[in-house]
């Protein structure tokens, strides 16, 4: 298996991506690549990894994403996609197995409202993490975050499913887990007190091979975080 370690400023390019693979640049511990990666996982798509040092990036990586970010894709015919949900999109429209994408125009358009409603959620996995660490009373956030989570559990009582596309997991929930899989790591848990199913919704996705083959140990996360809280990240925590 090619090395995990991250690449910086200065290092030499990888070579072309092999034919009848993909190649995503990422970053072990960033929620938004990791669902890039539950997708490659969940559909078996061949692919290969890069990790970017994101302090420190690579001029052959900035020529790719002029923006800079995890996840890009790139396949082997040179094209380069960008943006989680754009990733994953194209992931799932090119490569027919297991569709993850709802292949009726409303409920796909469902989704999407759904994800587009979880973008105003994602900050708190931030701002709570971020206060907590520097001391401050974090109270009032945790109250608007478990007030979201009563919408998002709503969804799924309304549902009456599993999982937010239906009885198994869809784009919708991949799109979303990354960030549930980090409440332990920040001791955000209690958040899911008041609502038992997505409580139950959490505890469904911790089954699922391609969450279990691209998730971090607790212990793991919590050494990374503690480098990226005091503002030297170390990419490459736990090799
Ligand atoms: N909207 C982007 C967000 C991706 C993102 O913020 N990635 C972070 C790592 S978790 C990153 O690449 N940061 C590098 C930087 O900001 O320079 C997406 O969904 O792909």
């Amino acid at each position: 298996m090619a090395s995990q370690k991250s690449f910086a400023k200065g290092s030499a390019a990888p070579g072309p991506v092999a034919k009848g693979s993909v190649r995503l640049y990422s970053m072990r511990f960033c929620p938004f690549a990791q669902r890039s990666r539950l997708i490659l996982n969940a559909k078996g798509i061949k692919h290969d990894i890069i990790n970017i040092n994101l302090k420190d990036k690579p001029e052959w990586f900035l020529k790719r994403n002029p923006l800079g970010l995890v996840p890009t894709l790139e396949t082997s015919t040179g094209e380069v996609i960008y943006e989680s949900s754009i990733v994953c999109d194209y992931l799932d429209e090119v490569y027919p197995e297991r569709k993850l994408l709802p292949s009726s125009p409303f409920a796909k358009a469902q989704q999407k409202m759904l994800l587009e409603h979880f973008s105003k959620v994602i900050p708190y996995f931030y701002k709570i993490p971020a206060g907590k660490n520097s001391g401050e009373d974090v109270s009032a956030l945790e109250v608007e975050l478990k007030e979201k989570f009563g919408k998002l559990n709503q969804e799924l009582v309304n549902k009456k499913t599993k999982f937010f596309g239906g009885d198994s997991i869809t784009m919708i929930d991949y799109m979303m887990w990354p960030f549930f899989e980090r409440l332990d790591v920040f001791d955000m848990k209690p958040c899911l007190d008041k609502t038992p199913e997505l409580r139950k919704w959490t505890e469904c996705m911790s089954e699922d091979p391609a969450v279990k083959a691209t998730r971090h140990s607790v212990d793991t996360y919590k050494g990374f975080y503690k480098t990226y809280q005091a503002g030297n990240a170390d990419y490459d925590y736990g090799l």
